[in-house]
């Protein structure tokens, strides 16, 4: 009989992971927790107790130029092909997903794939889903945590360091970021693409405000932290979809920072989009800081009045090629075309126009 209810149970247990997990390039849900728990405060933006690693079923795929033919490896088997510790390592994270998002991201893998780098592509579309937006915060948590236990797998096991980790996350992923940022040793870089607002302007998120750092990607989470903002207006509650406030070393509020030039008005999903498509664009292109900056200023409400960039005092990279360069903590506005290619010069060369002699 025991036997009998043991097979019954292991047929239910691997029905439910079936269930969870069919979509994804492999068959593990990642632990990575252990005995660690996550305190839960009422009133806190830590108000709502994560669900079981079993549940949020996040998977993690390395994809190396070994693999890449054949769509990766789960991370599990980090050794297997053996892991190339000489290229850096670029960690992508999706917030809530859809076919079209899924669509950027694996153009953003190719062409990170094509510049030499390692990819972890985190999947934890399971929980990251807009039905239950408070549930799906909480769960956030744990995959920043487990991303932090796969960068230490990959420490420990092999040459690679934390100065070659960068995270790249978009929405709440820019949140799962900050936590894994958070978790451990500090990494080289984390980029946010439209880090998302809602619950985190719940909790008393104002300009200038530290309040909430530890739920959220903010500049203590990585060595270098760079945003870009392209729906940054507040939270859902609002109807948009990314967050205002400035959260790294270099924050860019592209356009408005709110609406992006060739999205139909009030189209807020394509607006957050765009932040994936303006990285995507920078990876392959050198020089695609070359944007007009119409200013900088200490405070995104500074932005108004800000410094106007110049070639004296240029903006710094925006995208792939950003660096720590221009001092932290400013904001930076910049213009784009409203279709591909987004960046007004970086595909032209300057030209000498004749002036009328
Ligand atoms: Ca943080």
């Amino acid at each position: 009989m025991h036997w009998h209810r043991s097979v019954l149970l292991n047929h239910r247990h691997l029905h439910h992971l079936a269930a969870w997990c069919q979509e994804t390039t492999t068959p593990y849900c990642y632990d990575g927790v252990g005995s660690n728990t996550f305190s839960v405060t009422l009133g806190t933006c830590h108000q709502r107790s994560p669900r079981p690693t079993a549940d949020i079923c996040s998977s993690f795929t390395l994809i190396s130029a070994e693999t890449r033919g054949k769509g990766g490896v789960d991370v599990t088997n980090l050794l297997n092909p053996p892991f190339n510790s000489s290229r850096d390592t670029k960690i992508l994270i999706p917030g809530f997903t859809n076919e079209v998002l899924d669509e950027k991201w694996d153009q953003l893998k190719e062409v990170l794939l094509d510049e030499g780098n390692n990819v972890i592509m985190v999947n934890w579309s399971q929980a990251a889903n807009l039905t239950n937006y408070a549930q799906a915060r909480a769960d956030a948590r744990v995959v920043g945590f487990q991303v932090a236990k796969v960068m230490a797998d990959i420490v420990e096991n092999t040459e690679a360091t934390y100065d070659q980790m960068h995270l790249i996350g978009s929405g709440m992923g820019a949140h799962v970021a900050g936590y894994a940022g958070s978790t451990g040793e500090k990494v080289a870089r984390i980029t946010g693409l439209d880090p998302a607002g809602g619950e985190t302007v719940t909790f008393g998120l104002t300009e200038g405000s530290s309040r909430g750092q530890q739920c959220r990607l903010d500049i203590s989470d990585a060595e270098f932290v760079d945003v870009i903002h392209t729906n940054a207006h507040g939270g859902l509650d609002g109807g948009y979809i990314g967050l205002q406030n400035e959260l790294g070393h270099q924050d860019f509020y592209v356009n408005d920072g709110i609406n992006q030039l060739g999205c139909e008005e009030g189209d807020e999903f394509c607006n957050h989009a765009r932040a994936l498509d303006y990285f995507t664009e920078s990876v392959p292109v050198d020089n695609y800081g070359s944007f007009p900056c119409q200013s900088k200023a200490s405070t995104r409400a500074g932005l108004e009045d800000g410094v106007q960039c110049s070639p004296d005092d240029p903006c710094p990279e925006m995208g792939y090629r950003a660096e720590k360069i221009k001092g932290d903590g400013y904001a930076y506005r910049v213009e784009t075309n409203a279709e591909p290619p987004y960046s007004i010069n970086h595909y032209t060369t300057p030209t000498t126009t004749s002036a009328p002699q």
